[in-house]
């Protein structure tokens, strides 16, 4: 289990610019449906790089027994071979939504292909204990929550009894230790995320939710279109953000950024991207998932909903140019941020300009052997699949 690590020096190092301490991050995910989870914790992990946040924790609210060694493979390209991974048992062989066989199909190649040391869920723990542990160690206040998928792991954690871990409930740990749950989902509406899956768990989660809440809706995602050059300047042999591109979208070819704009929210807050859409109120949840505002509600600290403030093919390009840093590489313009820790940092008013990070050990080096035969095959529906899908959930 890794510890959590004091980050107080790492604020001065990009000191001309502010809030740079790093973001405490729980990303809890569906991680099979599209490359929008995969390159959402890619994002997160290079901007873990780049000294803005720690990734504490991986969650997958799916039972998916690939999931767990495909997020670890993700982590592991970017350096970051032991963040925790928790999945809910008992697992299944899914390698795709049943319900959307169209969106998925790459999560057990990618696990694969690429080096990880899971190699199956079960040999990971149970979220509920995952949850309780990062949060029971954390400071008061000091961890945001992610969820860019379903609520199946929040839900057991929320009720979750005193025990071993921590005398408080789910619900007193959150109070205490999470300063904001951001949900990829919209605010009012019938976002994927919730209606089409069981409801209730969201409803009961959110419903209650104790602390600041925000959402970044799909009707907001949706906007950001980007992705043309993830397998063309990237190679998918050696990039596992690339390969499953190339394996569902296709080289050349875009989609929306759903949970790459959930997790940047999350991370950066809302930056130059984003404003808060409503001045009060809070989120009704019915248990078929659908969403709506009541202006009047008064929740037990501030919900919202983020628009977008810059335009969304600004906001597209930057969330592609961040996917397309590789580690060992330089970080051009003016992506980065914060500085970036344990590199040569002499120009703290160019932060990130310039400079090289180490390479990673654990970047794959065993040769790419054949190609991924059941995403294949199910290519040339694929595309045009997602897009009549998107367009009928309206996401
Ligand atoms: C998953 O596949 C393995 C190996 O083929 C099999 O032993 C197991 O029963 C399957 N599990 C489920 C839940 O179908
Ligand atoms: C769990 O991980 C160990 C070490 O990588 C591996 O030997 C074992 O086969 C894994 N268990 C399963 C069920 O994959
Ligand atoms: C949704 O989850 C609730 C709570 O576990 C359960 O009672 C209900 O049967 C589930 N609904 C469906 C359609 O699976
Ligand atoms: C991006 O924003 C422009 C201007 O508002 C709009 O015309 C365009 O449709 C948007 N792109 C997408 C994919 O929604
Ligand atoms: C991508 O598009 C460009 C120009 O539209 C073309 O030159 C290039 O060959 C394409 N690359 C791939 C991998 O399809
Ligand atoms: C708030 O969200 C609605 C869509 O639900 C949108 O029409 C409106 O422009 C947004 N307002 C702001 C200030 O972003
Ligand atoms: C979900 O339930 C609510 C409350 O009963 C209802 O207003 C809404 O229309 C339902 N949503 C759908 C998609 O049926
Ligand atoms: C909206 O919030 C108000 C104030 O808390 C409450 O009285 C009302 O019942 C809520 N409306 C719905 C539909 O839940
Ligand atoms: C940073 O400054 C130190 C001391 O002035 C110098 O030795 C080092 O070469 C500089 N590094 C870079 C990358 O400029
Ligand atoms: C530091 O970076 C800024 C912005 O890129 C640049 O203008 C300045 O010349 C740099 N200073 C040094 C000492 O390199
Ligand atoms: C990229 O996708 C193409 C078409 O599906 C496939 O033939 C090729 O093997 C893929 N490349 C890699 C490295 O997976
Ligand atoms: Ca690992
Ligand atoms: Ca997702």
């Amino acid at each position: 289990m890794r510890l959590l690590i004091p980050t107080l020096a790492l604020a001065t190092i990009g000191g001309a610019l502010a809030n740079c301490a790093r973001k405490q991050l729980i990303i809890d995910t569906d991680f099979y449906n599209l490359p929008d989870d995969s390159n959402a914790l890619a994002i997160a992990n290079i901007l873990e790089l780049w000294g803005e946040v720690n990734i504490l924790g991986v969650i997958s609210d799916i039972r998916s027994r690939f999931a767990p060694p495909a997020i670890d493979a993700v982590n592991t390209y970017y350096g970051h071979p032991n963040i925790p991974v928790a999945i809910l048992k008992p697992l299944d062989n899914s390698t795709r939504d049943p319900n959307f066989p169209q969106l998925g199909g790459w999560v057990d190649i990618l696990a694969e292909k690429f080096p990880e040391d899971v190699n199956d869920g079960s040999n990971t723990t149970d979220p509920v204990t995952l949850y309780r542990t990062l949060l029971a160690g954390a400071g008061d206040q000091s961890i945001t929550i992610a969820v860019i998928g379903f609520f199946d792991a929040m839900y057991k954690f929320v009720d979750s009894p005193p025990d071993a871990i921590s005398p408080l409930t789910g619900f007193e740990l959150i109070k205490k230790k999470v300063v904001e749950l951001v949900v990829q989902a919209d605010g009012s509406g019938n976002p994927f995320n919730l209606a089409y899956h069981n409801g209730t768990f969201a409803a009961h989660v959110l419903n209650n939710w104790p602390t600041k809440l925000t959402f970044v809706p799909g009707y907001v995602g949706r906007t950001i279109v980007m992705g043309a050059k993830l397998a063309v300047e990237l190679d998918p042999k050696t990039n596992p953000i690339s390969f499953v591109w190339n394996a569902t979208i296709g080289p050349n070819k875009t989609n929306p950024a759903w949970d790459p704009a959930a997790i940047y929210y999350a991370i950066r807050g809302l930056d130059d991207v984003y404003h808060y859409n409503k001045t009060g109120g809070s989120v009704i949840v019915y248990p078929n998932g659908t969403t709506r505002w009541n202006a009047t509600g008064t929740p037990p600290a501030t919900q919202n909903w983020v628009d977008l403030s810059i335009s969304n093919v600004t906001f597209a390009e930057r969330l592609e140019d961040i996917l397309l840093w590789e580690p060992g590489h330089t970080v051009s313009g003016s992506l980065a941020r914060c500085g970036i820790p344990g590199w040569s940092s002499n120009n703290s008013s160019a932060p990130g300009s310039g400079i090289t990070p180490p390479t990673p050990t654990n970047t794959p080096t065993e040769p790419f052997m054949g190609s991924a035969s059941n995403v294949v095959l199910q290519k040339s529906v694929m595309f045009g699949a997602i897009v009549m899908i998107v367009a009928a959930l309206g996401i």
